[in-house]
């Protein structure tokens, strides 16, 4: 029989981490599970895609090492103020892979200062449940598995990887293509509703398939988003069928 999953209220009684509770209470108010990726290269086209995105998001997940003309007081203070004016958290997708005392480093200092700002960092957990002790002013989200061909991630990584996802204070919830338990958050990226995948290796899912099969609780859209001719449009269109195909799937 399947497992029934849990609604975000249901987790909500049952998370402990601080951002963790945060993403979900703005899911309820907002009805909405989406985060956008904005993986565009300059300051003013995140700035215009966040404007444009933010009434629909839970989330907008960065690369802010691909931002060409990055600038703490150009490109983070303002992003900060869309953040709190539409209420939706930064997510730095940096995927940390490296012992601790390197992504410690990696983290708090160099040109991003990513430690000043971001709510939510992804990490790869391969260097062990040490590694993610540096994390102390964003949740993590830890990498599980990947959505692109060929993905090394197999069973036995995931299993091992899901010990320290379900014991780590830190961690937040993970990004997978594969259900997990139903006391950690599942963000899913590779969802698209008009490819199924493109020549580097990326493979997408519908949101349906994602909420009903996977039992997600969030999706990570890019270029379904910042790609289409109108990014508000289409976000709001991401957000209206991925808040039912979580309905659906309760
Ligand atoms: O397994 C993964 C994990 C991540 S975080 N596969 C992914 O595609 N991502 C990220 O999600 C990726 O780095 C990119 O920023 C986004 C997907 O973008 P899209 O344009 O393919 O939707």
């Amino acid at each position: 029989k399947e497992e029934k999953r849990l609604s975000y209220e249901q987790k909500l009684s049952k998370c402990d981490h601080s951002v963790g509770k945060k993403l979900l209470e703005i899911a309820v108010e907002k009805q909405s599970n989406l985060i956008a990726s904005a993986d565009v290269t300059t300051t003013k086209e995140l700035l215009e895609l966040a404007e444009k995105v933010g009434p629909h998001i839970v989330a907008l997940k960065t690369h802010i090492d691909i931002i060409s003309d990055f600038d703490s007081d150009k490109t983070i203070l303002p992003l900060k103020d869309l953040a709190t004016k539409y209420n939706f958290l930064l997510m730095e997708d940096r995927k940390f892979g490296d012992i601790g005392n390197t992504q410690e480093l990696q983290y708090r200092g160099g040109t991003y200062k990513i430690s000043h700002w971001a709510d939510l960092v992804t990490s790869h957990v391969i260097a062990g449940y040490q590694s993610l002790d540096c994390f102390m002013n964003s949740g993590v989200i830890a990498i599980l598995s990947m959505s692109s061909k060929g993905a090394l991630t197999d069973n036995n990584y995931r299993t091992e990887a899901l010990k320290i996802v379900e014991t780590h204070p830190n961690i937040v919830g993970c990004v997978a293509q594969n259900k997990v338990p139903e006391n950690v958050l599942l963000f899913t990226p590779g969802v698209n509703l008009a490819d199924k995948g493109d020549a580097k290796g990326q493979q997408y899912n519908t949101p349906e398939h994602v909420f009903k099969n996977l039992h997600t609780d969030f999706v990570i859209v890019g270029r379904g988003i910042y790609k289409s001719d109108d990014a508000e449009k289409s976000a709001k269109l991401y957000k209206l069928e991925s808040w039912n195909a979580y309905l659906k799937s309760l």
